[in-house]
């Protein structure tokens, strides 16, 4: 973590398209974000993520970007962001950029240039001939599609793209990236942002376009992860952008492990404040996300004592737009969902790092209620699901995986309220609105002083107030079948934090039995017994 990064910093991920509609398109924008600023600061965050609001064909939704420096006409202007950053300030909140240099959109001026045969362009992307007729190399891609495409009319020579095809990687070997993608961070800075959450960053340079060890998922990236590469880029954008600004960067770092992070974000190397890792999302998965088995809490809690201990500051975060909505993950949690909720706000504000809230955990919502693949609007959904057909798995078990795993679970829009809208639109939502709103949403959490809403924002004043949250050390001290905890101390505090992870009550393990003084918990009274996902932080006594 660098010099630049405030420890009490606590981040809000807005996903803008699915936040609040101020015009009636059925598209979240920016002054529907603008006219929720005292709602966000309520929770007591002081950072936004935005996820990507630039000018985009959205064929992955925003994450294909075709003008660095333009806002997209559907979230608004370049006025009503500046006022978003003013606005957000004037009450204490900074906005965090999304980031995204491992690839344009193919409706890119650089890309189009390519196309028409300007040579300088053609060195901004990876463009290779293919091998006796065949593609350049066997790697894989993040969406299931193939990685290359042919270039333009050319018949051998084809385009790398680890995800859509619509997404063209870039070239990290060429000096004028680097130029090109420091300049545009610097337009943002210079507009008053306080930082990047850097996607897929760990895998923008390619060391090699050699054929890759076979594998069944993503063949190839041992050529790309986590290089020398990206780790001298990371130092160049840290030390001649982000510090002469004071700003700090977060990145999302896809198969990372723990010493990849550890280099990542070592302090005296310079390059990231904290990374995105996730092996603690991926305790219920076999081999790839889409085959998902029963969430063992053991395993959650090994991984994250394993991750607590193994970095001194990481991003601590359960959700975001890319995940199914974690709570959903409890195959056990039906009936619980306000327990669960507050289980894990317990969580997110007591482990040691930077807390990042996405929009809708803080009221509890849950996995998008989709019935058929034609609701479901994510192109890694749809890809999935073709490739799976093409596999001949059945379609009742196709749609199952969507279902449970589709991104768009996350991406439902915003339930501020028990209207047909949701209070979101008042037109037609670009995705589904979950039928629950009617119980689930904003205007309902506010008026209760026992509900979710108000936990969050219990817990988040917590994380931001005892300085034993922010700065203490961890220490697992007990790790069962559904029972976790952890101590957090500092020279002149200790508290211990216990879960129990499970929709049947536990015994309270005796090791962790003492007299002490209650801070917070989910339930109102305390028992000799954890119920159906206790949370429980107390303060030992003695
Ligand atoms: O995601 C990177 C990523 O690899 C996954 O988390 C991704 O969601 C996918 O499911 C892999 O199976 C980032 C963004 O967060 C995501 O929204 C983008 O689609 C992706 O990069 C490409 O920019």
């Amino acid at each position: 973590m660098g010099k630049n990064f405030k420890r009490d910093t606590v981040v809000y991920q807005i996903y803008p398209r699915s936040y609040r509609d101020s015009d009636g398109d059925g598209i979240g924008d920016l002054r529907g974000i603008i006219s929720s600023l005292d709602y966000i600061a309520s929770l007591g965050v002081n950072a936004i993520w935005l996820s990507p609001i630039y000018q985009s064909p959205d064929d992955d939704n925003g994450y294909d970007i075709s003008d660095y420096k333009a806002i997209s006409p559907k979230f608004g202007t370049m006025d009503d962001f500046d006022e978003l950053v003013r606005e957000a300030k004037a009450r204490g909140i900074d906005i965090i950029m999304d980031l995204v240099i491992n690839h344009t959109s193919d409706e890119h001026e650089w890309f189009q240039r390519a196309l028409h045969g300007e040579e300088k362009y053609r060195k901004y992307y990876i463009i290779e001939k293919g091998q006796d007729g065949k593609l350049p190399n066997n790697w894989g891609n993040f969406f299931a599609e193939c990685p290359w495409t042919p270039f333009g009319d050319s018949t051998d020579e084809y385009y790398l793209h680890l995800f859509s095809k619509k997404q063209p990687d870039l070239n990290w070997h060429n000096p004028d990236v680097l130029a090109e993608i420091s300049d545009i961070m610097r337009f943002w800075l210079d507009r008053g942002v306080r930082g990047f959450r850097c996607d897929v960053i760990n895998i923008i340079y390619k060391n090699t376009l050699a054929d890759g060890k076979k594998r069944f998922i993503l063949t190839g990236q041992e050529h790309y992860l986590s290089t020398d590469g990206c780790h001298n880029i990371l130092k160049t954008l840290r030390e001649t952008v982000l510090e002469p600004y004071g700003a700090w960067a977060v990145g999302e770092t896809v198969f990372v492990n723990l010493k990849q992070a550890r280099d990542l974000c070592d302090e005296s190397r310079g390059e990231l404040d904290m990374v995105f890792s996730f092996e603690h999302m991926e305790v219920d998965q076999m081999v790839v996300k889409w085959f998902k088995t029963k969430l063992k809490p053991q395993k959650l809690m090994r991984c994250l004592s394993k991750w607590q201990g193994g970095l001194d500051w990481n991003a601590i975060y359960f959700e975001n737009h890319d995940q199914p909505r974690f709570i959903s993950r409890f195959s056990d949690g039906e009936g619980y969902r306000e327990k669960l909720s507050m289980m894990v706000a317990g969580l997110a504000m007591t482990l040691r790092g930077t807390p990042f809230v996405f929009e809708g955990q803080e009221i509890g919502m849950t996995n998008g209620d989709f019935q058929n693949l034609d609701e479901v609007e994510d192109i890694e959904s749809h890809n999935v699901y073709a490739m799976a057909k093409s596999l001949h798995l059945p379609s009742a078990y196709r749609w199952r995986m969507i279902q449970r795993t589709s991104r768009d679970n996350a991406r439902t829009p915003m339930q501020w309220s028990a209207d047909e809208g949701a209070g979101f639109t008042t037109g037609t939502p670009w995705l589904k609105i979950n039928h629950n709103h009617t119980e689930i949403n904003v205007e309902r959490e506010s008026a209760r002083e026992d509900g979710v809403l108000a936990f969050w924002r219990y817990m988040i004043s917590l994380r931001k107030s005892l300085d034993v949250l922010m700065d203490g050390d961890f220490t697992p001290l007990y790790e069962g079948r559904t029972v976790y905890a952890y101590a957090r101390a500092t020279r002149g505090e200790r508290v211990v934090a216990i879960f129990n992870m499970s929709a049947k009550s536990a015994k309270m393990p005796k090791s962790i039995l003492c007299e002490s003084e209650l801070i917070a918990s989910n339930y109102d009274t305390v028992e000799d017994t954890l119920r159906p996902f206790e949370f429980r932080l107390v303060r030992p006594l003695a």
